[in-house]
């Protein structure tokens, strides 16, 4: 064959594959890429300028109206949905006195509690939250929010929407009527009934998610520190990942959820990892280098750290505690974790 014949004939052979809905391996960009491709950047959402925005939805959309809930969702830049591939986080507001309706969906969410104080009910346990307080609303639990405070109550949502999504499984019901759902626990039953270190006997319990509705700031903060100090202090900060107390495993099947501190003036080992995170400032101030580039943040401020970016923190002024969403747990069970640690001494970078 003739170099020309040779190329009209892989010509009509491609436009045959086309019409047969197949493709050659060895033209599909990608296919055993060494690394992952990425469609995500880092990016740090800054209250001070998202908390205006959210309190300027009050005139636009009325709760109860035309929205379920006041929420702003965080699009990563390069992306249409989603702040990573599988994680959504953004902040909600709820006026004193006003609702949002109960409804259940099969994607979880958690909440970081950041201003003012109210209710989440989780399946009939009307949870209190306080600033720093962690709630779960697991795959399928209903849960409404109420406010019968004196201030604007201000969380942060984090929920595995983009990853439901992708597997073809979204699916969500509103509760009877649109209303509030009946209570049929009381106020914080689950943190009773499990944060003592201690577990019903002949627990019944199946749910592969953590029974704890909610993980109380205080507790978390003395434990923090109890254990950086324990630890002896290292300049590199400590971290400790919110339990099922019933398992030890993580607390949703596709979440999990850190608390860390860095210490004044620390910072933390350089990391990178498959799974992708999204971090909320509770304490203190600081930046974080992902790929070399600053991302400075204060209190209140979330920002995402996409798959396999090397990334660190660095505490400024005074301690900084950092909440954090990760999907890891979406990678564990089919042998996708990767992570890679650089400790400090070994980095010169
Ligand atoms: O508060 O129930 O940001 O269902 C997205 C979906 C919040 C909520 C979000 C939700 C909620």
């Amino acid at each position: 064959m003739t170099e020309t014949d040779r190329a009209t004939r892989a010509a009509a052979y491609f436009g045959k594959l086309r019409d047969a809905h197949v493709a050659a391996l060895w033209t599909i960009p990608g296919t055993l890429a060494t690394e992952p491709t990425l469609d995500e950047v880092p990016y740090v959402w800054h209250a001070d300028e998202i908390f205006p925005l959210l309190f300027e939805a009050v005139e636009i959309a009325d709760l109860g109206e035309e929205t379920d809930r006041r929420a702003l969702n965080a699009s990563n830049p390069n992306r249409v949905f989603g702040t990573s591939h599988n994680l959504v986080a953004g902040y909600q507001l709820v006026l004193p006195g006003e609702t949002a309706p109960a409804h259940r969906h099969t994607p979880s969410a958690i909440r970081l509690l950041l201003q003012g104080s109210g209710h989440t009910t989780v399946d009939g346990e009307p949870v209190l939250m306080k600033r720093g307080d962690l709630v779960l609303t697991p795959p399928n639990t209903w849960h409404d929010h109420r406010h019968n405070g004196d201030v604007p109550m201000i969380w942060l949502d984090g929920l595995d929407v983009p990853f439901v999504r992708g597997q073809h499984a979204q699916f969500a019901e509103e509760y009877e009527n649109g209303e509030l759902q009946k209570l049929t626990k009381t106020e914080d039953a689950s943190v009773h009934r499990y944060f003592a270190g201690l577990n019903p006997v002949d627990e019944a319990w199946t749910a592969q998610h953590s029974p704890l509705n909610k993980y109380p700031y205080d507790v978390a903060r003395v434990a923090l520190d109890t254990f950086h100090d324990a630890e002896g202090a290292p300049v590199t900060g400590s971290t400790l990942e919110y339990v099922n107390p019933l398992t030890g495993g993580h607390v949703i099947p596709t979440l999990a959820s850190y608390l860390t501190l860095i210490p004044e003036g620390g910072r933390s080992v350089r990391e990178r990892h498959t799974p992708s995170k999204v971090y909320c400032v509770l304490e203190g101030s600081g930046y974080s280098l992902i790929e070399g580039k600053r991302y400075d943040w204060a209190e209140n401020d979330f920002f995402v750290v996409p798959s396999w970016h090397w990334y660190e923190h660095v505490a400024g002024s005074g301690d900084a505690v950092l909440f954090s969403l990760s999907d890891l747990p979406i990678y564990e069970p089919f042998g996708l974790l990767r992570r890679q640690i650089v400790e400090p001494a070994q980095d010169n970078a």
